[in-house]
Parts: structure tokens; C-alpha cells; sequence
């Protein structure tokens, strides 16, 4: 069940009071803003070894000159399936997992993830288009800084309150470019554009404003499906932001992109058998391969 969307707001208080009691001011603190900050989530020990981790891994795949800012990557895709100790980034706060997995009803696993050794720099969006699911918005953002972030270093960015706001019309957006929603592909940055665009003037038009994440390493952020986010752009380009974005769903919840998002008719398996490793008894997605900005895909094994 996705109790946690605005058209199911009459069962907040219910589940709220249902919830194990630690985990209430959380729960009704995400629901009222869109994402919650989990201060300390993750141990020094578990930071001090993924980013050790990265650095290693740094100079393993030197001389395959991955795309990159004067040495830094800004973007690796799915590290997590590559370096053990990332993955273990999403299985160390129990604490945090517990609000997931009480969100979604069921246990959360890790799909995606995103690790960035600077600043995305990235426009508010939502991330729906990509991680839809049947039933939708069945995925969160998580988001781990591995050293202190602020507005210097391009800090995550969320709009409060974006995830009350209604969903933009999709049929509009889509049967301007395609006769029939079937003919959607699985991305055209032509929807992504416009449907992001709508949902910034939906925000302003709210009257609501941004706020930057200033946080310290180790503190995590989760967001909800529908909250707006980006990176701020970054303004010391002598500073690093190691940070992982872990994209969060159901096990074996299937995701879809453009062609289930902007088809809201279109009949979705719900579930996909899925293959995973488990770190302290949490499901991560295996991958065969990373990428460095989708640019440069590099098969794990040769790692
Ligand atoms: O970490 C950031 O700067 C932005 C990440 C983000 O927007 C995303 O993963 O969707």
C-alpha cells in the first residue's frame, strides 16, 4: 500500500500512531516536508572505509581515463555493485532503513545508486520518470554524505513541500510529442524537460522555496518519490563532495521509466525477478558493469 502519497493524507495520522514510537516524529516529519536528515546515520568507520574504498578503486581504473573534472568524477553509476564497502553505506543505519521499510510496508532494497566525488550541479527535478513503479512512487532517494557538504561544494538541494503538490498532466506532456502512449520510449529528454519545467512553476506558483542540505559526513537524507531535488551549483572547484545517492524500492519491485511514467494506462508488471548480493543481511541489485556518466561503461570484472 502507498499510504504515504498526498491522495492517501487521511491515513497519515493512523499509520503514525501505528508506528513503533521512535520512528513517529520522523515519519510525520517526512510527510510534512518532503525528506527528513538523519543526523550520524552512518558510523566514521563505515565512511573512513568506503571512501579508503574509492580511492583504491581511484587508482585501479586510472588507465582507462574514465571521463572526468581535472581528475574528479562526477558520476558513477552503480558503484555500489563494484566496491563492497559503498554498498554497506545503505545497510549500516538500521535506523534509517527502519523509516524506509515502514514507508513501503516491506523490506527495502538497494536498485540503483549514484556516487559523486563532486557536485552534480543538477537542476531541481524529480526522479519519477526514471523509478516508476506499479503502484507509483513505490521508490525514495537516499543520499550519504561521505564529507561535510554545504554551499561551497554543491550541497543537495529540496524544495518543501513539492510532494504535496499535484501531479503535472503526463498525457499532455507526452501526446505533444507521440500520437499514442504506447509509442513512449523508455526516455526522450523532450518529456524529461517539460515535465521538470511544469513541476518548478508548480513549486513557484506554491509559493515554496528551496533549501540547501548543509550536512556533515555521515549524515543521510532520505526524500520522498515526488519531492523536487538537485545539486546546488558548486562555486569552490577546489573542493571535493563525495556523497552516494542509493535509489531505494520494494524487493523485486519492477521500475519503469518514460514509457510506464507518462503512460499512466499502461499495464505494468508490478514485481521482477531481480538478481541481488546481501550485506549484513540487506538486498543490494548486482550489476555486471559501472558507468562513468553513461559515457564510459566499465564491466566489474575488469576492475
Ligand atoms: O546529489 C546531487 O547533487 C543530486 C542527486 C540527484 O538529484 C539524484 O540522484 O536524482
Amino acid at each position: 500500500m502507498t499510504w504515504y502519497l498526498t491522495s492517501e493524507r487521511e491515513m497519515w495520522g493512523a499509520k503514525i500512531m501505528e508506528a513503533p514510537d521512535d520512528l513517529r516524529p520522523w515519519l510525520s516529519a517526512f510527510l510534512q516536508q518532503g525528506y527528513i536528515v538523519i543526523p550520524k546515520a552512518i558510523s566514521d568507520d563505515a565512511l573512513q572505509e568506503a571512501r579508503q574504498a574509492y580511492f583504491n578503486f581511484k587508482k585501479r581504473i586510472a588507465h582507462f581515463d574514465p571521463p572526468s573534472a581535472n581528475g574528479r568524477y562526477r558520476r558513477i553509476v552503480n558503484l555500489h555493485a563494484a566496491i563492497p564497502e559503498m554498498a554497506t553505506l545503505f545497510t549500516k543505519s538500521t535506523f534509517t532503513l527502519r523509516i524506509i521499510d515502514y514507508l513501503f510496508g516491506e523490506e527495502a532494497s538497494l536498485y540503483t545508486s549514484l556516487f559523486y566525488e563532486i557536485g552534480s550541479s543538477q537542476g531541481l527535478h524529480r526522479d519519477t520518470p526514471y523509478f516508476w513503479t506499479n503502484p507509483g512512487y513505490r521508490y525514495f532517494g537516499y543520499w550519504v554524505a561521505l564529507e561535510d557538504v554545504d554551499r561551497s561544494n554543491g550541497c543537495l538541494q529540496v524544495v518543501p513541500g513539492s510532494h504535496l503538490l499535484k501531479e503535472e498532466d503526463l498525457v499532455a506532456i507526452a501526446t505533444r510529442h507521440y500520437s499514442s502512449l504506447d509509442q513512449v520510449p523508455a526516455s526522450d529528454p523532450r518529456l524529461w524537460d517539460e515535465y521538470q519545467g511544469l513541476a518548478n512553476t508548480s513549486a513557484s506558483l506554491a509559493g515554496l522555496s528551496l533549501v540547501d542540505c548543509e550536512i556533515g559526513a555521515g549524515d543521510a537524507i532520505i526524500w520522498h518519490p515526488h519531492t523536487l531535488h538537485g545539486g546546488r551549483v558548486i562555486t569552490d572547484n577546489d573542493r571535493t563532495r563525495l556523497s552516494l545517492v542509493m535509489h531505494v524500492t520494494p524487493v523485486n519491485q519492477a521500475v519503469y521509466h518514460h514509457q510506464g511514467f507518462f503512460n499512466p494506462g499502461a499495464q505494468l508488471a508490478s514485481r521482477q525477478n531481480k538478481e541481488y548480493f546481501s550485506i549484513n543481511g540487506r538486498k543490494c541489485a548486482s550489476y555486471d558493469s559501472i558507468s562513468f556518466e553513461h559515457i564510459l561503461d566499465l564491466p566489474i570484472d575488469h576492475i
